[in-house]
């Protein structure tokens, strides 16, 4: 059972720990660094909270994130000018702008003003954005942005329905919060509104909500809006009032209450529950699930190291040429009985694993076809919706082409999002038998690997746990971080923890591999071109046919990738577990040969020589004694 939120320890300490183990690693190694571990530490150190702000134009996204970093026109507010493209805010010791143009603009980043934000991020200034900007990276020296927290401001414009979805779609998998932006001035949440929330309701659980420009309405009216959206949400939208997490801010009130530092406006600004919410509910499942990850990896590290020490010490120990000569037949027949299980038993665990992932992938496949395949599900939907168009006119029945298909790619990545979900846990499950056929399929002896084993915990990776790597996986280099970060967690020193290893490193690595590649489907599926190519017709039956037509071929340019994407991904499923057991009997290897080397010149030293040597011993004693106690408090403090 996890214990109380609130006390996990900060990411700064699991850090500071992670690499104190690092450093006896080294020590113990000839002052040689795990390089791998070490970038790790960093990915603990930076654990980043993702928030994206979603709603309709003018309801006050971007003042919204200008109250929560604390800095009037941050990202550009306008009356009458609506903000085109999204805003990716995040920490930085100065303030600054980069424009990030679309891969086709086939244009270099490049730092701009912020007067020149309106030419590059309104519609005002790049109309239907030709100047093809892709986003705008925002740095900032706000504290809140400080603390790890990246915002993200999208625009709204001309309604949110149509123009917000592909956005919503690309960017709310992966966030840690979603803001749902909506006012107390104007009208409550409508029809449009109601229709994205359920769609974003099936990609994300993590929405919030927020009811901006409360001082422009007067208490009681402010009070009976949110009362009636909240009663939208729950007839409507299907959100149970339990659930419903929903401020009532006032940004413009936030901004003047940090430049006067009057405390009273901070307070009718109702910032304070809404940081409060931030800080004490929401970054702290966050954190929990990174400080675990990491401190796993940690704990994994310092096994190594015990071991290590402990065979050290007990060659050391023994003074007979008896007792030397026990400790070389007993590394002799852990070798042996390795290379025996690596040639003879780990083929064919092997073997085994990959036709099953191969049995998987062709379910896999199956489901894919049958929702994606000219005339499968999803197609069948569409022409189900289009056939209630039966009494319409032609131009009634174009008009439609681009909202069906728009229809259909979200309906598209609901699919994939149920599909990873499916993959992963299959996945996970195969891989958990595998970790038990190794365990159950090698013999050591006892005193070996007793003591090992011991410590070799079942390692849970929870599904928030994946969540919080796949979401992490978003660009190709934090990925790779990612990976070995979970990869690299599981190189032992006793074949005894193989069967751990194998679950705890690669577990987590398919829940970011899959979470990666869906996320790069998803927003593939929504790349597909616009409905506007469609030969026009007179007659309506003809019109339906051609606009059935362009969704199926809509479909079919998802389908190609959608399955291009997975057979990747299925290919390098295949080899990971393969993969991570060449790398644990490799190390495993190597802490034998310098085993028998120590044992060998233990036979060849002076008593001074293995008094000092028992020296060294001690103290690093010492400090794993230590290191001990500080990881079992932190054991306890995460579980
Ligand atoms: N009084 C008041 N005005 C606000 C608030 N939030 C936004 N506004 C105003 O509403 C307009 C639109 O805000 P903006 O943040 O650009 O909305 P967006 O299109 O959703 O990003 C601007 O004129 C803001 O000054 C608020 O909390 N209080
Ligand atoms: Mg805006």
């Amino acid at each position: 059972m996890k214990k109380d939120l609130a006390d996990t320890p900060s990411l700064e300490t699991v850090a500071n720990l992670m690499t104190r183990v690092g450093l006896l690693d080294a020590e113990i190694r000839g002052g040689k660094r795990d390089a791998e571990y070490f970038a790790n530490i960093e990915t603990v150190a930076l654990g980043l909270f993702r928030i994206v702000v979603v709603g309709e134009i003018k309801k006050g996204k971007s003042s919204f994130i200008n109250a929560l970093c604390g800095t009037r026109d941050l990202v550009p507010v306008h009356d009458n000018v609506a903000t085109s493209t999204i805003f990716k805010i995040h920490y930085g010791v100065h303030s600054e702008y980069k424009v990030y143009f679309q891969p086709e603009a086939g244009r270099k980043k490049r730092t701009i003003s912020a007067d020149q934000l309106k030419q590059y991020g309104t519609e005002d200034g790049n109309p239907n954005n030709g100047e093809k900007v892709d986003f705008i990276a925002v740095q900032s020296p706000s504290q809140l942005l400080k603390e790890g927290f990246i915002l993200i401001d999208t625009p709204g414009v001309g309604g949110l329905f149509k123009n917000h979805r592909k956005i919503t779609f690309k960017y709310a998998p992966k966030a840690d919060a979603v803001f749902f932006v909506t006012d107390s001035v104007e009208s409550p949440i409508g029809a449009d509104e109601v229709s994205f929330l359920k769609e974003l309701r099936n990609i994300t659980k993590l929405i919030y909500f927020v009811q901006t420009k409360g001082a422009d309405a007067d208490p009681e009216s402010r009070k009976r809006r949110m009362e009636n959206n909240i009663s939208i949400l729950t007839d409507q939208a299907g959100f149970s009032k339990e659930e419903i997490r929903y401020f009532v801010v006032d940004s413009n009130l936030k901004l003047a209450a940090d430049e006067t530092k009057n405390m009273e406006d901070l307070q009718d600004s109702g910032f304070i529950p809404l940081m409060a919410y931030l800080n004490n509910d929401l970054k702290p499942a966050r954190v929990y699930n990174i400080a675990n990850v990491g401190f796993r990896r940690c704990y994994n590290k310092f096994i190594e190291i015990r071991a290590c020490v402990q065979q050290q010490r007990s060659i050391l120990d023994a003074e007979t040429v008896e007792k030397q000569q026990a400790i070389l037949e007993e590394l002799n027949s852990a070798e042996s009985s390795i290379n025996d299980w690596n040639s003879n038993i780990r083929p064919q665990l092997v073997r085994e694993f990959q036709v099953q992932v191969q049995a998987i992938q062709n379910d896999i496949n199956t489901v894919v076809s049958d929702k994606f395949r000219q005339g499968g599900e999803l197609s069948e939907a569409a022409g189900r919706t289009l056939a209630g168009y039966a009494t319409k006119g032609p131009e009634i029945i174009y008009k439609s082409a681009q909202p069906l298909a728009e229809e259909v790619r979200a309906k598209a990545s609901e699919v994939l999002l149920q599909i990873s979900n499916d993959l992963e846990t299959r996945m996970t499950a195969l891989l958990e038998a595998l970790a038990r056929k190794i365990d159950g399929s090698i013999n050591l002896s006892n005193e070996f690997v007793g003591r090992s084993r011991m410590e070799t915990k079942q390692i849970h990776y929870g599904e928030t746990q994946l969540r919080e790597l796949v979401k992490k996986g978003e660009d190709q280099r934090h990925f790779e971080k990612v990976r070995t970060f979970v990869y690299g967690g599981m190189a032992g020193v006793t074949i005894a923890s193989i069967a751990g290893g194998i679950v705890g490193s690669v577990v987590p690595v398919v829940g970011t591999m899959i979470g990666s590649t869906i996320g790069m489907l998803i927003a593939g599926a929504w790349g597909g071109k616009e409905a506007t190519s469609i030969v026009r017709s007179k007659e309506a039956a003809a019109a339906r046919q051609s606009v059935h037509a362009f969704i199926e071929k809509d479909l079919s340019s998802i389908h190609v990738q959608v399955q291009d994407g997975f057979n990747k991904a299925f290919t390098s499923l295949r080899f990971q577990a393969d993969e991570a057991l060449a790398a644990k009997i490799k190390n495993f290897m190597s802490q034998l040969a310098a085993d028998r080397n120590l044992l060998m010149q233990r036979g060849k030293a002076s008593a001074d020589e293995i008094a000092k040597e028992k020296q060294r011993i001690v103290i690093l004693e010492s400090q794993i004694a230590s290191l001990d106690r500080e990881l079992k408090a932190m054991d306890k403090r995460l579980y």
